[in-house]
């Protein structure tokens, strides 16, 4: 398969220059391929669950996601998506200015929806079902409102995790979501403000500047909202209007954190929800875990807990996060689409009531608020889809 040749081929270009005198098997290898044994046995459920299905999801309509990399992601569909993306960038923001003056394009409606909801759907019961269909959104929106045909992409970071540069969708190329920042030497770290107060020190990496090619510079895009979660921070709470360019910092520390062996322990070895979110925010007890250093491993813009949908990266980097969620639902469903965890505040400060499946959902000037039960399922609800 695409997905293992990939990075059987990386690892083996990796072992090839530390030449060991006795070839270990590789771990993240092995890892890689179990992950792609549970990907099929999550794929085999949900076509078996709509298989025979008149109305609704069936397997007649049901969309299939892919990774940046694949091939059937061809070229087509990438320009496509792009160009799709500076669409949504074009379109007249539908968010008052009294709300958030930063907000120009319909692209920044979602950034100023995530910035507000952030204290509530990240570290909480809320976080896997409101990315789940803030991602769906924005599909919505590239389709409706720009005409994108294709399926929607994910990035799976555990193809690159020795070093994120070598990652199709940051190649740089035009069919890429923009390379790299520029490298700025001697610059310091960042501090982030977690909500409730925590703070973070991330160091510098290989970039640190605007990026430098690809559809994503600063002649082609404009960031205008945040900063919220580091210094100097943006006007108004970072909903103000702050132009600046695109600022990415790729790092190979943080990458390594999204390895195929991470993924694995997520999906392999958590047996509820706990652990499930523990695994995406936590790395040997400390802050971490494959979602947070999906995000820090992109660095600057995509380190912005609340502003982070700023970079175009973001959506398909949840969209991965999302897949290893359903992968994992997909190994017991009946038991595991049915599973809540946690309060609806982040960290529980402030503390709120626990998550039911009839919790309510905010996605701001969106769409209406949706119920916890109604995002559990990929296939039995609004929603529609199967990763590759
Ligand atoms: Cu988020």
């Amino acid at each position: 398969m695409h997905f293992s040749s990939r990075l059987t081929g990386l690892l083996a270009l990796a072992s090839a220059v530390v030449a060991a005198p006795v070839r270990q098997p590789d771990p993240e290898v092995a890892a890689a391929t179990r992950v792609m044994d549970l990907k099929t046995t999550y794929q085999k459920q949900i076509l078996s669950g709509i298989a025979g299905r008149q109305m609704g999801c069936s397997a007649k309509n049901i969309r299939i996601r892919n990774e940046w990399y694949a091939s059937t992601l061809d070229d087509e569909d990438k320009a496509g998506y792009i160009a799709a993306v500076h669409c949504l960038n074009s379109l007249p923001a539908k968010t008052p200015l009294e709300r958030a003056a930063g907000a120009r394009t319909r692209y920044d409606d979602f950034v100023v929806a995530h910035i507000e909801q952030t204290p509530l759907v990240h570290a909480s019961g809320l976080f896997l079902p409101f990315h789940r269909y803030f991602v769906h959104l924005y599909e919505q929106d590239l389709r409706t409102q720009c005409a994108y045909t294709g399926p929607l992409p994910y990035w799976d970071w555990s193809l690159s995790y020795q070093d994120p540069r070598s990652a199709s969708v940051f190649d740089g190329s035009d069919l890429s979501l923009g390379g790299n920042g520029a490298y700025v030497p001697d610059r310091p770290a960042t501090t982030i403000t977690l909500p409730g107060g925590f703070k973070l020190t991330i160091p510098p990496a290989t970039g640190g500047g605007c990026v430098a090619s690809g559809p994503f510079t600063p002649d082609k895009f404009e960031v205008r909202l945040g900063p919220v979660a580091y210094a100097p921070t943006g006007p108004d709470g970072g909903l103000g209007y702050n132009p600046r360019c695109l600022t990415r910092d790729l790092s190979p520390e943080f990458s390594n954190q999204t390895r195929p062996s991470r993924v694995l322990k997520l999906i392999d070895e958590c047996q509820d929800l706990a652990c499930v979110n523990a695994q995406m925010d936590m790395a040997d007890g400390v802050p971490g875990g494959i979602h947070a250093a999906g995000h820090w491993q992109v660095g600057l813009e995509a380190l912005d807990i609340y502003a982070s949908p700023a970079d175009p990266v973001f959506y398909l980097h949840h969209a991965q996060i999302d897949r290893v969620w359903t992968i994992w639902q997909g190994q017991k469903p009946a038991e595991r689409n049915m599973q809540v965890w946690g309060t609806g505040t982040a960290l529980n400060e402030p503390p709120s009531p626990n998550v039911t499946l009839d919790s309510m959902i905010e996605f701001g000037i969106l769409a209406p608020p949706k119920s916890v039960r109604e995002l559990i399922s990929t296939v039995d609800g609004e929603l529609c889809y199967l990763y590759e």
